[in-house]
């Protein structure tokens, strides 16, 4: 039997879970269980480079493992772990950083926007967050890194330093891949369609995996939409009405085309409220599966501190490689 892909991929808990995470992201994830070997993380030391509040991570980092289970994620067929847990992360990215021109990481559009987002707080951590995502995805040896299309310019990054790293010290590093869904790589802010949708940005701008019927109704109707009334998708001047389109047609799993042949002559607010109600029922079993894991804490734990051994034992021989091919071993 030809040996298992392996897959890694991780999210911040930098605040809730919104419906471009899930796109872009957790969906590939889920899928992924059936046929590879896959590794999730919560990469909790990424989110220590924007201001934060050190008395809430903790329960963050414990909403998004609740996350992580409620969308899909099976602990008897995937390890799912803490970032921090596992220290060779962070000694791995020294390592690497010696491998990484300063140049390549100013060049980085998030570290630009996160930069301009937050003038009083631009930390070096901001600056090497690329090189401890290519350590959390060079550690696993990772064939396939499903993503959201914002962090493809971190991926081929990650995929430079591995083979600058090879090529200087000898082969350490399997050389990673991006997947992009094919559709829904960038859902965009409900706000500022010309933007993507953003944990950070906004109470407004997403909707969240488990939000409540009466808020998605809510935003969905104020969603930002052109001044025209048709709805037709067209990217660059209706960047509202096609982030709408492609939500619907995500979730109702339908073709785009179809969906505007089935809203042809009908108003946008006809449109909106058909679509608030598809998201309250497509998001009711996330829900759901989310208030039957409150109170599991414990349990959810448990999951962690097992994952993290497991994810520990491949990411240290990973190390030992690398240090040793550098002289230190
Ligand atoms: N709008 C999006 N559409 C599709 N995919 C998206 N992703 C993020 N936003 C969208 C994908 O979700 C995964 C987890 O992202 P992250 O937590 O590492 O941070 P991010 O990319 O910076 O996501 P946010 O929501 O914008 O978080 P904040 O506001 O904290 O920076 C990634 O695979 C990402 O591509």
């Amino acid at each position: 039997m030809p040996k298992q892909k392996r897959v890694f991929s991780g999210i911040q808990p930098s605040g809730e879970i919104h419906i471009g995470n899930y796109l872009g992201a957790l969906k590939q994830w889920i899928s992924f269980q059936a046929a590879a070997e896959c590794i999730y993380c919560i990469v909790d030391l990424h989110s220590l480079t924007v201001d934060y509040d050190p008395q809430t991570l903790k329960g963050r980092i414990m909403d998004k493992a609740i996350a992580y289970l409620a969308a899909g994620l099976d602990p008897k067929k995937t390890i799912i772990f803490v970032q921090s847990a596992v220290p060779a992360h962070t000694e791995l990215t020294w390592l690497l950083s010696v491998a990484t021109p300063i140049g390549d990481l100013q060049r980085m559009i998030q570290y630009k926007e996160k930069s301009k987002k937050n003038p009083d707080n631009i930390n070096a951590g901001l600056l090497n967050y690329p090189i401890l995502m290519a350590a959390d995805i060079l550690l696993y040896q990772t064939d396939i890194v499903p993503v959201g299309k914002d962090q493809t310019q971190h991926v081929e990054l990650t995929r430079e330093i591995a083979n600058r790293f090879n090529k200087r010290f000898g082969q350490t590093f399997q050389i990673p891949k991006t997947v992009l869904p094919e559709k829904g790589a960038k859902i965009m802010s409900l706000k500022e369609p010309e933007k993507k949708m953003s944990k950070s940005d906004g109470y407004d701008s997403c909707i969240f995996l488990f939000e409540e019927p009466d808020s998605i109704r809510k935003k969905i109707m104020a969603a930002q939409t052109d001044s025209g009334n048709e709805i037709r998708y067209n990217q660059r001047r209706k960047p509202g009405i096609a982030n709408l389109l492609t939500i619907y047609s995500l979730f109702s799993d339908r073709a785009i085309p179809e969906i505007e042949k089935e809203f042809k002559n009908k108003s946008y607010k006809t449109f909106k409220e058909q679509l608030a109600q598809l998201l309250i029922e497509q998001l009711k079993p996330f829900r759901e599966k989310k208030k039957e894991l409150q109170g599991k804490e414990a349990l959810i734990q448990t999951i962690l501190d097992k994952g993290a051994q497991r994810a520990g034992r491949i990411a240290n021989q990973t190390l030992e490689k690398a240090k040793k091919n550098m002289g230190l071993v």
